[in-house]
């Protein structure tokens, strides 16, 4: 069965537009784009390739040949995904080297056949090589709490989901890919549902676009499984709705870097060999997204071993140890991660008010900014109140003092002055955030324990730097009504 393509994607200069208008377009309105003009200066891009725009695979042996790497065997499904070996990087390019000598990979699978296509995933290239400055996260894309966060702490602590525990694999969602002609990634939504963004060092990659609207259309009558290959396996008896569905396709070539908004399915091909530099985020924009599929993937989770309910000492546990090993976080996670974001939020709004009085209510696009952060958040919380994700003793529970005296939260709390100091090119404060603390919330003792102390402790600490900077409460009206943030 063929796809019908109903249209492509924008493509537009990115030194020719705005922050703002970046965000307008293209983030608040969950839309795809490209973006040119915004990789001359990386040193992947010269490093890495020739002047032909073929991939220096050399280059890669030689300097990060050690490095143990998760590849996929496009020709092989396992259930969702892809069938994934390790390897290293020096195995990776041998094998590409020599099936080019051979005359190219293929896809269809047999036994003995040392021509298989495959295809270098997931690489934590940052983490692994922080030295080697490959890029820069171009400023589009540096709002991004996912990275930011896991710079610091991790999202899930369990053994169970993070058991190569070698710090490296649960690091962070910075990714180097790099494939031959011929490689593949079958249908998806992101990780989270993220947003991602894709820049092409070399090669050139084809991508089918779904938007979030249409993505019943790829599922099965069960809402269960979902199309792999939409070349391929989508009978009409299984998946009734895929003929219906409406594609955007995209060409992307070397120096373009795709924007892949939240929830939009997408599949892609290299047509060239290819390598890219991939990463997944999300903010304020797209943190609804974020929750509604944890409560998805929660109701299924629950569903899923409901049979043993009677005969489990802790039900909910296994649920949420479940959540966290599918899905990447469980509620707790995220309340802690919603927790811990909102203080470096507050805080640094605190530092600018302080320094520079109320005037920055006018002046400062950052203040808007963290105050659009904190909206965001509350409205989350909100939702959690009314959501039954934390039963029994399987509740949250953040120590304000600990979470201050623990000096991966200082980190944190500068490195979000620095990101939003660097969009809105803003100095960012100089604040003794412990100081700042005991001054503004000592006095609130309480430990959070559900979403409903949260949404205490958030409209608390909203009204107390209201009431220390703004006569008018202009900050708890900034709060309840920024312009920008849509529902989606
Ligand atoms: O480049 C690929 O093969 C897949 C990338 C992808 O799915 C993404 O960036 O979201």
């Amino acid at each position: 069965m063929g796809i019908e393509i109903g249209g492509s994607i924008e493509k537009v200069n990115g030194k020719e537009i705005s922050y703002n208008e970046f965000v307008e377009r293209y983030l608040a309105k969950n839309q795809p784009v490209v973006l040119t003009g915004l990789m001359d200066d990386w040193k992947a891009c010269k490093d890495w390739v020739f002047d032909s725009g073929k991939p220096n695979l050399k280059f890669f042996s030689t300097h990060f040949g050690n490095s143990k790497v998760q590849v996929a065997d496009c020709g092989t499904r396992e259930f969702t995904d892809q069938k994934r070996v390790e390897m290293t990087v020096s195995e990776f390019i041998d094998h590409w080297i020599d099936a080019k000598e051979c005359g190219g990979a293929s896809n269809s699978f047999q036994e003995g056949n040392d021509k298989l296509v495959l295809y270098l995933k997931d690489w934590h290239f940052v983490t692994e090589y922080p030295e080697y400055v490959a890029y820069r996260t171009p400023l589009f894309f540096c709002d991004d709490w996912l990275n930011l966060y896991l710079d610091h702490y991790r999202m899930h602590n369990d053994s169970d989901t993070c058991q190569e525990n070698d710090g490296i694999s649960c690091s962070d969602y910075r990714f180097v890919y790099m494939g031959a002609k011929g490689s593949w990634t079958p249908l998806h939504a992101d990780v989270f549902r993220s947003y991602s963004w894709s820049a092409n060092v070399c090669g050139k990659k084809k991508w089918l676009f779904l938007p979030p609207s249409q993505c019943h259309l790829v599922f099965d009558r069960g809402f269960k499984s979902c199309v792999y290959d939409i070349f391929d396996d989508a009978s009409e008896t299984n998946f009734p709705g895929f003929k219906k569905a409406l594609w955007l396709e995209c060409s992307q070539e070397q120096n373009e870097i795709i924007f892949v908004p939240s929830g939009w399915y997408h599949q892609v091909h290299n047509m060239e060999d290819t390598i890219s530099i991939n990463h997944n985020w999300f903010n304020a924009y797209n943190l609804s997204w974020v929750l509604d599929l944890l409560s998805r993937d929660y109701k299924e989770a629950k569903e899923y071993i409901e049979d043993i309910r009677d005969i489990c000492d802790d039900f909910e546990g296994l649920c949420q140890r479940n959540l966290a090993a599918n899905t990447g976080m469980n509620f707790s996670d995220f309340f802690i991660f919603l927790s811990r974001f909102f203080s470096a939020n507050i805080l640094q709004l605190y530092c600018q008010l302080r320094e520079e009085g109320i005037s920055v209510w006018s002046s400062s696009k950052m203040a808007k900014h963290l105050v659009f952060n904190l909206a965001s958040i509350r409205r989350i919380a909100l939702k959690l109140t009314s959501m039954d994700v934390v039963a029994g003793n399987h509740g949250f529970f953040l120590d304000l003092m600990e979470t201050l005296d623990d000096p991966n939260f200082l980190k944190l709390f500068i490195d979000v002055g620095r990101a939003y100091g660097k969009i809105h090119e803003q100095q960012n404060c100089s604040c003794d955030t412990k100081k700042a603390w005991m001054v503004e919330f000592l006095d609130y003792s309480s430990h959070i324990r559900n979403p409903e102390d949260f949404v205490k402790f958030i409209d608390y600490s909203v009204a107390k730097l209201s009431a220390s900077f703004c006569e008018e409460n202009l900050l708890l009206s900034g709060l309840n009504n920024w312009p920008l943030f849509e529902d989606q």
